[in-house]
């Protein structure tokens, strides 16, 4: 009677419930399957991220006194993917039952709803609770409201979890501070820079595998300083705290030349892949309110980023179902440009982001969304396409948290599920936050020909083209009044303008997302 354990890629937490309450004569499975680095060609950091901290948890494992079964990519025999690897485990093993903690997203879900009825074995799929919020209760939440609104959702998660929180009330009498975290930074701050791990024998010969295997995906393999192992990501959760946190929540809508990290935690690919827990990122930001060492306003942004959105956008995901990425509620067709993959654009603000995705596999939030996510949403990128896109170039992208945040909350194909709004911004507002386009061989006070900034007659172009979807939200009827002020010859000199920007864009070459 032997069960088998498959723990998957994402699952690298010493907690799983898997096998914290596994059997001890249990054997877990890890496998190293060619299907998951290619279902979209993720970029080479991320892929040997995940290999070195797989073969790591494995050793920790067998070190706890597991027994553990590890396929490497190589290894003979490799069929490539997970229920080829789980056929030929049960086959190895004679397993007699399996016991997997529920998958982070539809495609592979599906996968194990297939394994009871191919390998005529029990199969008992565990819900994951290294979330706050588990699916149930999200479900429960989203019964008994019209509209789900993340904040609403965030108070009742700060509530049952009793973070920042005294007597049943907000430490500070308000839920929020997101007002007060918009600062602009002075010229000459030091930024801290996040601790880089030197690679061990384990990580030296992933990264000769990835560059093998995957030498042609996007992004640079060197130099790599991912934490792999659970002891370095807690060295990265305590810089987090210590060093960069008492200045996160001022600054986190900042976009600085030359700077890739700011004050941001640089904790979703450890979060993601399960080297840290949600729970103690946060009670830990919490800690250090409580000793004094971070201020209220930081210490609350960032609880809201962890306990509020991350488990928001995932209840979403599981929520709307898997057909959630087949709406296309802006109707968006266009081809996405060649320059997310290759940064060779004058506009300054993407050839940065980029630049910096290609080599952290990281980029900060107001880039992912107010840059490269509202440049696309602008011109009308296909949703599918920039959804790719977000998969393929983020150490931190796994669907259930990528999805919501580029389908729903940057691109707003879900016609308002998630967002209230979409996030659309011109050059005024990239110019505010950021210290580009004084660089820029655009002009952002221009707002129209060849030398002004394009994001300021595509947003107009974007807010005309969407008025009949867009015109009874009450969010946007000041913008509305901007541009019917306007009057007819500067509107039709706007879209002239945002017309001809577009019509330069080259498309890019199919085959950098997924394999032709
Ligand atoms: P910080 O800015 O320091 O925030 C702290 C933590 O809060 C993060 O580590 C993360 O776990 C959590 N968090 C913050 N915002 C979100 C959010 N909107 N959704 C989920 N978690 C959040 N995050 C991912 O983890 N994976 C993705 O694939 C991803 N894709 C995104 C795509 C777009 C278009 C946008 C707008 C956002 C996306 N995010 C994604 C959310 C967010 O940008 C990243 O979590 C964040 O930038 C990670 O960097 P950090 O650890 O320095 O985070
Ligand atoms: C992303 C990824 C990659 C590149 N490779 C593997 C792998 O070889 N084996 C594995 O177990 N997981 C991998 N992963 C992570 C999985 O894609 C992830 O666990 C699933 O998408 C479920 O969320």
């Amino acid at each position: 009677m032997t069960t088998l354990i498959p723990v998957l890629g994402d699952q690298l937490s010493h907690g799983l419930v898997s096998v914290r309450d596994g059997p001890a004569e249990a054997v877990v499975l890890m496998v190293e399957v060619a299907d998951e680095a290619a279902y979209v060609r993720h970029h080479k950091k991320k892929i040997a991220l995940i290999l070195s901290a797989m073969r790591h948890f494995a050793d920790e494992l067998r070190a706890a006194g597991w027994t553990v079964d590890y396929v490497k990519l190589d290894d003979d025999g490799n069929t490539g993917s997970f229920t080829g690897e789980v056929g030929r485990a049960i086959e190895r093993h004679h397993a007699t039952s399996i016991r997997i903690v529920e998958s982070g997203e539809w495609r592979v879900a599906a996968m194990i709803d297939g394994w009871a009825a191919r390998f005529g074995v029990p199969v008992e799929v565990l819900p994951d609770d290294r979330f706050l919020c588990s699916r149930a209760d999200f479900a429960e939440w989203a019964a008994a409201r019209k509209r789900l609104i993340m904040e609403d959702f965030y108070r009742e998660m700060r509530k049952r979890t009793g973070l920042l929180m005294a007597f049943g009330k907000p430490i500070g009498t308000r839920w929020n501070f997101d007002a007060d975290n918009r600062k602009v930074p002075p010229r000459g701050l030091n930024y801290p820079a996040p601790p880089e791990f030197e690679p061990d024998a384990i990580t030296r010969e992933v990264l000769d595998l990835v560059g093998r295997r995957f030498g042609d995906h996007f992004g640079d393999l060197d130099p790599f300083g991912f934490a792999v192992t659970r002891a370095q990501a807690l060295v990265a959760l305590d810089h987090f705290i210590t060093v960069a946190l008492p200045r996160f929540g001022d600054y986190q809508d900042a976009i600085v030349e030359g700077q890739a990290f700011l004050y941001h935690a640089i904790l979703s690919p450890y979060l993601n892949c399960g080297l840290l827990t949600a729970h103690e990122v946060a009670h830990a930001a919490a800690d250090a309110f409580a000793r004094g060492d971070a201020p209220l306003n930081a210490v609350e942004g960032f609880v809201r980023q962890v306990i509020g959105w991350r488990e928001y956008v995932r209840g979403i995901y599981w929520h709307a179902g898997p057909e959630y990425k087949d709406s296309n509620a802006l109707g968006a067709t266009r081809d996405l440009p060649e320059f997310y993959w290759t940064g060779d654009t004058d506009l300054r603000c993407i050839a940065q982001s980029v630049a910096q995705v290609r080599a952290h596999a990281y980029n900060h939030h107001i880039q992912r969304l107010m840059v490269l996510g509202n440049f696309a949403m602008l011109i009308g990128v296909e949703p599918a396409q920039i959804e790719d896109w977000f998969l393929v170039v983020y150490a931190d992208a796994y669907e259930w948290v990528e999805l919501p945040n580029v389908h729903g909350m940057s691109q707003f194909a879900d016609g308002g599920l998630l967002g209230s709004k979409p996030y659309a911004g011109g050059g005024a507002y990239i110019d505010r936050m950021s210290d580009h386009c004084g660089r820029c061989r655009y002009d952002v006070k221009q707002k129209t020909g060849p030398d002004a900034c394009p994001f300021n007659a595509l947003y107009w172009d974007f807010l005309a083209r969407h008025r009949e979807l867009l015109k009874g939200n009450s969010r946007l009827w000041r913008m509305y009044d901007g541009w019917d002020r306007l009057g007819p010859e500067r509107q039709a000199a706007t879209r002239a303008s945002a017309a001809a920007f577009m019509a330069t864009l080259p498309p890019a070459a199919r085959g950098w997302a997924v394999a032709e």
